[in-house]
């Protein structure tokens, strides 16, 4: 419904009532009350009648003369403009960036020089592959985009949670989205890597295998947007006052630790809330706690880049934070919701060539190739080169001047006479010219060579970076990515692409492609496949690539799912609730009915979920709040028992009264299996212990207890 206000504001969300009329078919007619909003047609006309098109008699035909009906469906038909062709389901939040350490040595570009500086800024997190409507936790990398409102103008930093990419030059981009995304004849899989056309693709792409190590790590499925670091990925350049550069890599680290789901957890969260992420960061910013994150750099020169390893201008490779530390220059918060998805998340176009003075590139092929790719597609998509008019995409703070003119739905048009230049007129209307001091200034970079459609060799090494993320991972972290592996291939149809993927492995890790051949039952190992260059095994690990180091500090921001029972414990439901609250955490009550529960003091607290609608995958840890004749009831019940041996299954702490332990042990959690994570509940003292064992991400050693492929 749209309303007459020239904001187009829409009602406040608030139940109301109005007067009411039945039409003589029985439907529903609502009045506008006196001095209330009138439905209007978009030419402003008042509508008397929003239920019934104009028929002749009372059983049609159905008049064309009927405009408000016309112009209703007319709209409805093109609401719908192309989805991203990759990253195409994202959601967007606003929030403000402070510099806190000035780079004024290294650019001009007054947001990274002005310290104490506040900047607005948009970021949309997005997954992949997927199209817009796929459950949000995919195995997928996660597009953290951003963009700067600067007073010099927009600046984007169109980032993803992993500091590599799949492939070399963006001449492959188009195959390895093709081959990531659903097949061409079947229309499926959708939003997963595990089908035969992914594998195909990237067993015959060596240079994808540091990324493969990354994606089949739990990075791909994390706890939440909240939980990501996000990464440029490419080498960029600032340039400074006196016009020299310095090699930049950025990072978004988040102030949240670094936290990430189960696989098994993920595929069940997809069923029982495929808005996980985005409902996550919703809840977090409407309570008040929003995310935050540092903004670090990772500076370089020439003479550091002559010497490293590898290729800087190579994106399959990234600089481990050991050798060049990551220097920490501001932070940002996210804290506000967009007013509407569709103006802000979706119309909103990020391009890696949006810089401003100060910022520059290099000769990566990839970031050459993305910086054509964007416009392209937000003409497609937007329909328009005007979408620089849509709000979301104007500079804020900062002059927009120039003789750009005219086009489809063009918003900003400049009054009087002029739009050209040089021109000789005056003081009629914006008469703009260049600034060659303040203006934008490319780098000076030097370049020379012959024509030729190559690929250097100094990209050649394809796997001495994977093995270094591998070795660099926990334990835990390590079978996860021998799983991840071994759940996507076993999906994939054609042997030979199976075995040609071990092949690839025994250039990373021999372990790691011995329990995948086992894991997909191959009778031998596979040949190695051969490698342009020997690969290293002297690269030492980076502690900075592991999640389960870089976690959380306590339990704070993370959400309890509190299972309760008529004749629980009013004193420690009252307890648990509050501790939890105090730390800066969420709770969340389940009961067998969503009216609540009647506590053992005849008090009623209400559910939030009904045991069906928040199995416990939706919670970083659960507490079994039952008196004796509530354990005995859901010890009849699956889904209650499925609440427990899935917590149990994906590491999580679990807080109990003793009356529980029935019931849990009827959930298949025997006396046997009952370790430090099993938490018994029955005073305050008991509820700080809980509480402080959940600070701890999972009880990862019990993984090695209970999933088979890990003997
Ligand atoms: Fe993108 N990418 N990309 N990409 N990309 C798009 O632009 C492209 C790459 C990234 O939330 C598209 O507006 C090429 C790397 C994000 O709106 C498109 C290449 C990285 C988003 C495009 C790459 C990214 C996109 C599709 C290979 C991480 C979502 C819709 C050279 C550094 C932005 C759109 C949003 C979106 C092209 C590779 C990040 C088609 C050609 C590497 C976060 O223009």
């Amino acid at each position: 419904m749209t309303k007459t206000t020239s904001e187009d504001t829409r009602p406040e969300d608030a139940a109301r009532s109005f007067d009411t009329e039945v039409g003589a078919g029985g439907e529903l007619h609502q009045i506008a009350d006196d001095g209330g909003d009138v439905l209007t047609t978009q030419q402003g006309v008042r509508v008397a009648d929003d239920q019934n098109s104009l028929k002749v008699g009372d059983r049609g035909p159905t008049l064309l003369e009927d405009f408000h009906f016309r112009e209703k469906i007319f709209h409805f038909d093109h609401e719908r403009i192309p989805e991203r062709v990759v990253h195409a389901r994202g959601f967007g939040v606003h929030g403000t960036f402070t510099l806190t350490e000035s780079l004024e040595d290294h650019t001009v570009a007054k947001m990274l020089t002005e310290v104490g500086e506040q900047t607005q800024m948009f970021v949309r997190f997005s997954t992949v592959a997927g199209n817009k409507g796929s459950p949000d936790l995919a195995r997928d990398v996660r597009g953290f985009a951003a963009k700067f409102y600067t007073k010099e103008g927009n600046w984007d930093i169109v980032g993803n949670n992993i500091p590599v990419f799949f492939i070399q030059d963006a001449i492959k981009f188009p195959d390895m989205v093709h081959a990531a995304k659903q097949e061409p004849d079947r229309g499926f899989p959708q939003a997963q890597t595990a089908h035969d056309n992914f594998w195909d693709f990237i067993s015959l792409t060596p240079e994808s295998m540091h990324m493969i190590m990354w994606i089949m790590s739990d990075r791909t499925i994390p706890r939440s947007f909240r939980t990501i670091e996000g990464f440029g990925v490419h080498t960029f350049r600032l340039i400074n006052a006196e016009g020299k550069g310095t090699y930049v890599k950025f990072h978004f680290k988040p102030r949240q630790g670094l936290q990430s789901v189960m696989w098994n957890e993920a595929v069940k969260i997809n069923g029982a809330d495929p808005d996980f992420h985005r409902r996550d960061l919703w809840d977090a910013i409407d309570q008040d706690t929003p995310p935050e994150w540092d903004l670090g750099v990772q500076l370089f020169d020439d003479e550091f880049a002559d010497n490293f390893e590898f290729d800087v201008l190579d994106a399959t490779k990234l600089i481990p934070e050991e050798q060049i530390p990551v220097r920490i220059i501001g932070s940002f918060v996210l804290d506000a919701r967009v007013e509407n998805f569709f103006a802000e998340t979706e119309q909103v176009a990020f391009c890696t060539q949006n810089v401003v003075p100060g910022i520059g590139f290099t000769n990566d092929p990839l970031l050459q190739g993305r910086n054509f790719s964007y416009l392209d597609t937000q003409l497609k998509r937007l329909g328009s080169p005007n979408f620089t008019h849509i709000p979301i995409n104007q500079p804020r703070g900062c002059p927009v001047m120039n003789f750009q003119q005219d086009g489809h739905m063009a918003m900003r048009n400049p009054k009087g006479r002029v739009n050209y230049e040089p021109n000789s007129w005056a003081g009629s209307g914006p008469n703009p010219r260049e600034s060659p001091t303040t203006g934008y200034r490319h780098f000076p970079a030097e370049e020379s060579g012959r024509k030729a459609q190559v690929r250097s060799a100094s990209f050649a090494d394809h796997y001495s970076q994977a093995r270094q993320f591998f070795i660099s991972q926990a334990p835990i972290e390590q079978k996860h990515i021998g799983d991840a592996l071994v759940f996507e291939l076993s999906k994939v149809e054609r042997v030979d692409i199976r075995q040609k993927i071990v092949g690839h492995l025994r250039n990373i890790d021999e372990t790691l492609a011995k329990v995948v051949a086992g894991g997909l039952g191959l009778k031998e190992l596979p040949p190695k496949e051969k490698a342009a260059v020997e690969p290293r095994t002297d690269l030492p690990a980076s502690p900075a690539l592991s999640i389960v180091g870089r976690g959380p500090e306590s339990f704070a921001g993370r959400k309890l799912g509190i299972l309760v029972t008529d004749g629980a414990s009013a004193k420690l439901v009252k307890a648990l609730t509050e501790s939890v609250a105090a730390m800066g955490a969420v709770s969340e009550i389940i009961a067998p009915k969503i009216a609540g529960a009647t506590l053992d003091d005849g008090t009623l607290v209400e559910g939030k979920q009904k045991i069906d609608g928040g199995p416990s995958i939706l919670y970083d840890a659960v507490a079994l709040l039952l008196s004796k004749d509530g354990a005995a009831q859901l010890a009849e019940d699956k889904t209650a028992k499925d609440f427990v041996s899935d917590a149990f299954a994906h590491c999580k702490f679990i807080g109990h009264t003793p009356e529980a332990v029935p019931f849990i042990q009827r959930a298949g959690v025997t006396e046997k299996d009952m370790d430090e994570g099993v938490i018994p509940l029955d005073s305050a003292k008991s509820v700080d212990a809980f509480l402080k064992a959940c600070g701890k991400l999972r009880l990862w050693d019990r993984e090695f207890k209970v999933d088979l492929d890990a003997a």
